[in-house]
């Protein structure tokens, strides 16, 4: 119940991530624009994170792997799982676009 990001800071523009499940869950990588740290989002009763500043997500089996293309504008973002339960379990890193 982790995420890495390697690298974890780009310069801005087109930024694609080559999203890796290496668990046996499914999981998924919701990016969050956000000046909040990414273990610092408010999260309501069920443990979901806010998710306000989301710009693009993508699911992701377990096992296997995905791409997510996007165009990320300078500033902080929250690498975050947010199915149930895995964001409290520490499924969030922080991501820095320059
Ligand atoms: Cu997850």
């Amino acid at each position: 119940m982790a995420i890495s990001a390697s690298p974890d800071s780009v310069k801005a523009g087109d930024v694609a991530f080559d999203v890796t499940n290496d668990g046996n869950l499914e999981h998924e990588l919701v990016v969050v624009k956000t000046n909040k740290k990414a273990g610092d989002l408010p999260t309501d009763a069920s443990g979901k994170a806010d998710e306000t500043g989301s710009v693009g997500e993508t699911e992701v089996q377990a096992g296997e792997s995905s791409e997510l293309d996007l165009k990320l504008a300078a500033g902080h973002y929250a690498l975050i799982c947010n199915l149930p339960g895995h964001y409290k379990a520490g499924m969030y890193t922080d991501f820095t676009v320059k």
